[in-house]
């Protein structure tokens, strides 16, 4: 590592008697707190002030570099952020932690209590959210100018609690107790139009150009957070954009004397930025979420152009200055932005302007599902941005011509392929504006990428073939591992040396470790321990005692019917059902554990959390199970808790419907801290299968091509209900109330299983079963169950998010990551 510019070594000299120091001046100075009078929380303020100066001088630093290089910079566009807890991953990445437990110590200050008092941001529902963080570290970690641009929402993700076994959503109040991460930027603040009408005029040149006439403007401020890489002098940038009231929002209001009326217009526009979404994977379209997308994409170009420009740069050479990667759909208006604002507002003609921009993006697929791809009305689109409907009628004419030349007379895929639906009410589609503008579209599985291009863009694949590829997915180690895992990272050390965590790929030296029985003993020793500090979390979280004896079964998600947590309970009610018809039935003690959030208006979700709840009870709560099957549902999974949850984890649940999950990255997080899979050919199951061997993965289900055989030759769940008796008890147990409490309560889901099964979870339950009792079965054999283990984390190198983003580096954003081992 280089050294930073210091100007003052107690603000960021790195001693124990340093930190200590920088530690009290904040207490005192930033916070003015008595140390008599501290709480907890202002001890982790300051310690997190202390360890912001470091970061924030490189963040410095890293500016004034790239000014002076001129290199090309990469911009992350994304709707959602889930950072987790930033304080100990700083101190990790700084190589400071030990350091500033000592600091603390010597004060009579514990760490870890210091530590466990950070709110989370939850700016994000899920598995994209993570991603755009885990790559945000992972660009900083291989050294890459690097910016993650999106909102920030006063409230994130709602908080989830568990009231009489169904779920109960509040408010996510994380800024309550302040933020000490963020740095506020008011003089970084962009103008942003919406709605009114667009003018044409000349200019001086005589060249006839288009003026956006808006009919209000919001202006968004610049919130910066500093994003640390592991050992690395370079830091990335999340910068967050809070709406506020344009400069003239009051005028008129003002001069007519209508204070409230103004009042109540800088309220409206402080709205835009309140509140994340809570919908994965379910586009509905609310007029405020395109408000926010074009928002912050808005903020987002206006902000690269202006940094572009103070580079020495033209808007002419704005794709030689900047990588800009779209995550998924959501912000894909910036195609048509980028347009206005180099045709409109910095003339440059049209195809030139398109070059330009179709050099600038490239876009990244999360999913498949139909449900979830972003269309608007396009009265809704033209009211609020009535310049960038006309822009895209303009891509679209175009672009539709050269889909007329290669393929002459073929009306449908014109109609297909075009920008515009127009097979009923018209709609503008998102992802068909993001292909039409990017150089490069990738899915996040090798499956997915397939998938991809053969179905939902598949008339763009035809087009346009070398535009695709595939990026698979990757999580960070240090977070996932070095953070959560601390007790297995010690091990990971002494057996692999200390790089693993800049390094992954260092992990394979572990396979010659596998048949030293010592080692075998300590890794199951490592794994006890984190199975004790997860069921003391258990225990005081929900009241419920597990044993960490048994098998730690975890499925933790999202909940989704295509993820199928219903086929996890079916399981857990089949081995009920067996030890009470037979006590001595051979089930190995296991403990479920369920989390993940449902969106507040999934109706099917929200009763798979009840079902969960009711079988926890029931089970939990009989004799003649007790100590052998237990059920938890851990309320408000959230980064935070993922620490405690994945390496604690034995039996990892990955067990989507074949070709509904575009990749997943728990799954990655779990094999990752030691835990085996039991899974379907789904995402990244398929790599994750082939990297860790298939003889230490746990396989079921249907495939892809058979998934799509069985829905065509009208498939009946019914069927299969009359025709498996195990099925039926279950089932029959289900819909004849023998969980106690309402019998109503279960028939929606009980009924939309034997009419429909959309996720055809019942013509996978033999064979999950039948996978089930195979992981009993290796579960009773220690020995063979912890080489399993070790030999899914020594090979599981390619999962780390450094190889990701090395590749988008390299095949799409052509910029330099510095080498491994560097
Ligand atoms: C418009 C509503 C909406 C909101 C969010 C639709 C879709 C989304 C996301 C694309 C959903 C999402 O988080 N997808 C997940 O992305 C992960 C990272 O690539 C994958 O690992 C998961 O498989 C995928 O479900």
């Amino acid at each position: 590592m280089k050294s930073q510019p210091t100007s003052n070594p107690i603000r960021v000299g790195t001693g124990v008697d340093e930190l200590r120091q920088a530690f009290l001046d904040n207490l005192t100075c930033a916070l003015g707190r008595l140390r008599t009078f501290s709480s907890t929380h202002d001890y982790y303020l300051a310690l997190a002030l202390t360890v912001r100066d470091h970061v924030v001088f490189r963040a410095v630093g890293n500016v004034e570099e790239g000014m002076a290089k001129g290199i090309r910079r990469v911009a992350y566009l994304s709707a959602e952020f889930l950072p987790g807890p930033h304080l100990a991953n700083h101190l990790l990445n700084l190589g400071i932690t030990e350091a500033a437990r000592e600091a603390l110590g010597g004060l009579g200050i514990d760490l870890d209590v210091v530590l466990a008092a950070e709110v989370e941001p939850g700016l994000g529902n899920g598995g994209l959210g993570r991603l755009a963080s885990c790559y945000l570290d992972s660009l900083a970690t291989v050294g890459v100018q690097s910016i993650g641009y999106g909102i920030r929402y006063e409230f994130g993700i709602f908080q989830q609690s568990i009231r009489d076994g169904w779920q109960v959503e509040s408010a996510d109040k994380w800024l309550q107790g302040g933020n000490p991460w963020e740095i506020h930027r008011p003089g970084v603040a962009r103008e942003v139009k919406f709605g009114g009408h667009t003018e044409t005029w000349v200019d001086d040149c005589g060249r006839s150009r288009v003026r956006w006439v808006p009919a209000f403007v919001i202006r968004g401020e610049a919130y910066d957070t500093p994003i640390s890489g592991y050992e690395s002098d370079i830091c990335t940038l999340m910068r967050l954009w809070k709406a506020e009231a344009g400069e003239s929002f009051d005028f008129e209001a003002f001069n007519h004397g209508d204070y409230y009326r103004a009042v109540e217009q800088k309220v409206d526009s402080e709205n835009l930025s309140k509140v994340l979404y809570p919908n994965d994977e379910l586009h509905r379209g609310k007029e405020l979420r395109l408000k926010q997308q074009f928002f912050f994409t808005s903020c987002a170009l206006q902000d690269m152009l202006r940094v572009h420009q103070m580079s020495g740069g033209t808007p002419d050479n704005f794709h030689e200055g900047w990588a800009v990667q779209l995550n998924d759909t959501h912000p894909a208006v910036a195609v048509a932005e980028l347009m206005r604002l180099l045709v409109d507002e910095q003339a440059i003609g049209w195809t030139r302007a398109w070059e330009i921009t179709c050099k600038t993006f490239s876009y990244t697929n999360h999913t498949l599902l139909p449900e979830a791809l972003e269309k608007w009305p396009v009265a809704i689109f033209g009211g609020l941005l009535p310049r960038h409907l006309e822009m895209i009628y303009e891509i679209n004419s175009r672009f539709l011509d050269e889909v007329r030349r290669t393929f002459p007379g073929d009306g449908d895929k014109v109609a297909r392929l075009s920008l515009i639906d127009e097979s009923g009410p018209r709609y503008v589609r998102m992802a068909h504006l993001a292909c039409a503008g990017s150089h490069t579209i990738n899915g996040v599985a090798a499956l997915h990428s397939d998938l991809l291009q053969q179905t939902v863009l598949a008339d763009f694949a035809a087009l346009w073939p070398e535009k695709f590829t595939n990026v698979t997915n990757g999580v960070t180690p240090r977070r996932f591992v070095a953070l959560a895992n601390p007790g297995l990272a010690g091990l990971l050390a002494r057996h692999a040396g200390k790089d693993w965590p800049g390094n992954l790929d260092e992990l394979l030296a572990l396979e010659a470790c596998v048949k030293d029985a010592g080692f075998r003993h300590e890794w199951r020793e490592v794994k006890l321990a984190n199975k004790r500090r997860l069921a003391a979390v258990i225990a005081s979280r929900t009241g419920i005692e597990v044993s960490p004896d048994s098998l730690f079964d975890v499925q933790v998600k999202r909940i989704h019917e295509y993820k199928r947590q219903h086929l996890n309970l079916l399981h857990i009610l089949s081995l009920y059902l067996a030890i009470k018809r037979d006590p001595k039935a051979p089930v190995v003690p296991r403990t479920f554990i369920f989390g993940g959030k449902a969106a507040p208006g999934y109706f099917m979700a929200k009763r798979i959390i009840r079902l969960v709840t009711a079988i926890t009870a029931l089970v939990n709560e009989d004799r003649d199970v007790a100590g052998r099957i237990t059920v938890v549902f851990f309320p408000n999974f959230n980064v935070g808790n993922a620490h405690y949850v994945y390496p604690a984890a034995e039996l990892s649940e990955q067990i989507s419907l074949a070709g509904t999950e575009a990749s997943g990255t728990g799954n990655m997080k779990m094999s990752l801290n030691g835990a085996l899979t039991i899974g379907t050919l789904d995402g990244a199951n398929v790599e994750i299968r082939e990297a860790v061997g298939e003889e230490n993965f746990f396989l079921f289900g249907l495939t892809t091509p058979e998934v799509a055989a069985r829905k065509s030759g009208g498939y009946r769940p019914r069927d299969l209900y009359e025709a498996d008796p195990v099925l039926r008890e279950v089932i029959n147990f289900l819909a004849n109330g023998g969980l106690g409490g309402d019998p109503e309560l279960f028939r929606p889901l009980v009924y939309n299983l034997l009419d429909s099964d959309p996720y055809l979870a019942l013509a996978d339950f033999r064979s999950y079963l039948e996978a089930q009792r195979r992981v009993g079965e290796l579960w009773s054999d220690p020995d063979a169950w912890t080489t399993c283990s070790v030999l899914n984390v020594a090979r599981m190198g390619r999962f780390s998010s450094d190889r990701a983003v090395r590749e988008y580096c390299q095949r799409i954003w052509k910029v330099n990551a510095k080498p491994v081992n560097a």
